[in-house]
């Protein structure tokens, strides 16, 4: 797939795409939930396109493990006048929700992508995107947030994500939502464990369904602190790297909490592949 249909938006896929994050929430794992405050919000949004992002990932509910869900109307209360405001911006924005209703609210309001850690897994998901022109990406999660780090079991991690993402993308065909639509992602770190998440990283490439393009979600995760023994707060660069790598195993998004220091590495990374001698 060369390019990505996200609503008004066709993003050329030719270099990888940067998703800034901008979590509304006041219990983010990562530590930079904005809670309600719709002021900051806007402004760390404003930060995160400055920087350089292609794309900006709203999201209201917070999905690290053993997060409790966040009902329909709070998470409406804390997106919808950030989304109001960000959607007037000329950058496709996406809104990371699994819940039917926020995203006819949130694809109603102007969103351009719905990102989705359920796959469009709930009732009522598949049709609540289907009639829109927004982007989809489809994530594999084992569980739930509230449990999913549990114990997590695979037989064999790389083959059963690629079949789930092989199946929700078929899902999503059959409601007529052409592959222009869609991205994938493994889910790094949603009910898996360092190893399950490592095995997936190193065979990142094996995951692209049907070449559909691959969306990468590691910065500041408990596995890169699992690997640097460093705390949230001070895993930039082991993100930096991490999404990095992750580009050069063929992930075409890479969604990210500091947009600038990603934004320069990957120039580096672009200008040294794209050399000619
Ligand atoms: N990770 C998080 C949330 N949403 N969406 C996709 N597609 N891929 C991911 O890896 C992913 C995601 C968790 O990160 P964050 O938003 O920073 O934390 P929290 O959910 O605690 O707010």
């Amino acid at each position: 797939m060369s390019f990505l249909h996200c609503g008004p938006y066709r993003l050329s896929l030719q270099r990888p795409l940067l998703m800034g994050i901008v979590n509304m929430t006041p219990d983010s794992f990562s530590g930079d939930g904005l809670g309600g405050d719709v002021d900051r919000a806007i402004a760390h949004a404003r930060l995160q396109r400055e920087a350089g992002a292609d794309l900006l990932d709203l999201g209201a509910e917070s999905t690290r493990p053993g997060a409790l869900p966040t009902t329909a109307d709070e998470e409406l209360r804390r997106l919808l006048p950030v989304l109001e405001e960000v959607t007037a911006w000329g950058i496709p924005i996406s809104v990371d929700t699994c819940k039917p209703t926020v995203m006819r609210a949130a694809l109603a309001a102007g969103a351009a992508m719905i990102n989705d850690i359920t796959a469009l897994g709930a009732p009522g998901a598949l049709a609540a995107v289907a009639d829109s022109d927004c982007a989809v990406c489809l994530m594999h999660m084992q569980g739930e947030p509230r449990t999913m780090q549990a114990a997590p079991f695979y037989a064999d991690v790389v083959g059963e994500v690629s079949a789930f993402l092989t199946a929700a993308a078929d899902r999503c065909r059959q409601a007529g939502i052409a592959d222009e639509r869609l991205v994938v992602d493994p889910g790094f770190g949603f009910g898996k464990t360092l190893a399950h998440n490592l095995a997936l990283f190193r065979h990142l490439t094996a995951i692209a369904v049907d070449g559909l393009p691959l969306l990468a979600g590691v910065s500041r995760k408990s596995m890169l602190g699992a690997i640097t023994g460093q705390p949230v707060a001070e895993r930039l660069a082991a993100s930096v790297a991490a999404a990095v790598l992750a580009a050069q195993k063929g992930a075409r998004i890479l969604r990210v909490h500091d947009v600038a220091a990603t934004r320069d590495a990957l120039a580096v990374w672009t200008a040294i592949e794209q050399g000619e001698a």
